[in-house]
């Protein structure tokens, strides 16, 4: 409903400095690489890509990239989400789904600046084994891949240089349109957040509980504001460590128990369904991780879940 066509447009975000673990920035190539360009167009969708994003030369300086209170590689950051955040937007504009690739999750500090800048009505779903919503306060770690919800909310701590120097001054987001699933490690400072701000949260308690099918049908409920409601245009942020890591071994912070490979694909099949799935981020696959095989799976399911998210499993 949001978009022109069948459009996607490709933001390959090879960059590693939300976090401490090299490889992550090989991600993007790897998607592309395993077919993922040709698997969309037989899908039926016109691919636009025009090469990955360049960060070659943010990544090279990551270490004199000094420390800003406990951030790590906070000018670094800022930087590269600034120019996802202009990429996305301008695809989103244009009436194209923006598919970011990642890259650590901090890029969708970008990402989701980008869509809720070209549709600010939209909701945001993130699937993640974590919240990523620590605040430069709270950040038990300092990496900005724990934090970018926090920002994008503007909670306490986050009008910080130098992100400040263009994150607006009203937050484009509100935690009432944010919803989580996959969730099972979580900061006690981040706990804290999302009870304050009555943050909707399906853990993978919860997926157990009612079912994958249920957890996304409230999931899209809290969104809309209403049961059966279905007008926000939703920005789906995927991060693969969301899955078991069973599934998905390559990925720079595993967690057991987590999403099977069904329940992530059931999740983008059911988005997709709607009608209202406005951009996609992939994120955090490491294929430098591990040795060759669970790399190569990892990159499998990554694009699969990606087909999914357009519409390939449907009937
Ligand atoms: N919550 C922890 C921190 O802030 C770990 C965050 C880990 N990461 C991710 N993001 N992969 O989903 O450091
Ligand atoms: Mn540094
Ligand atoms: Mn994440
Ligand atoms: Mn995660």
């Amino acid at each position: 409903r949001y978009l022109k066509e069948k459009s996607v447009a490709i933001v390959g975000c090879p960059f590693s400095g939300g976090q401490r673990r090299s490889g992550v920035d090989t991600g993007p190539n790897s998607l592309v690489a395993a077919g993922l360009i040709e698997q969309l167009q037989s899908l039926g969708w016109n691919v636009d890509f025009e090469g990955h994003q360049q960060f070659e030369g943010v990544n090279a300086t990551l270490a004199q990239d000094e420390d800003i209170g406990k951030m790590k590689n906070p000018r670094s950051v800022s930087s590269v989400t600034e120019a996802v955040a202009n990429t996305v937007e301008k695809h989103a504009k244009a009436g194209k789904l923006p598919l970011t690739l990642g890259g650590d999750h901090s890029l969708a500090l970008g990402t989701v600046s980008g869509s809720l800048r070209a549709h600010p009505d939209a909701a945001l779903i993130w699937i993640d084994a974590h919240a990523d919503i620590n605040t430069p306060l709270t950040t038990p770690s300092g990496n900005l891949h724990g934090c970018p919800v926090s920002f994008l909310l503007g909670l306490d701590g986050t009008d910080v240089e130098p992100f400040n120097a263009w994150l607006p001054k009203k937050p484009l987001l509100t935690p009432d349109r944010l919803v989580y699933i996959g969730l099972r490690d979580i900061d006690e400072g981040e706990r804290k957040i999302l009870k304050e701000n009555n943050i909707k949260s399906f853990s993978m308690h919860h997926v157990d509980k009612w079912g994958i099918g249920k957890v996304v049908e409230m999931a899209l409920d809290h969104v809309n504001g209403a049961p059966g409601k279905r007008d926000r245009p939703v920005h789906l942020s995927f991060d693969v460590d969301a899955l078991d890591p069973s599934v998905a071994p390559s990925t720079g912070t595993p967690v057991r128990g987590g999403l099977t490979f069904r329940e992530g694909h059931y999740i983008c099949e059911a988005i997709y369904e709607t009608g209202l799935l406005v951009a996609l981020d992939l994120m955090e696959v490491n294929p430098s991780l591990l040795e060759d095989k669970d790399a190569k799976q990892t990159i499998a399911v990554g694009c699969s879940l990606i087909r999914s998210a357009l519409g390939e499993t449907l009937l």
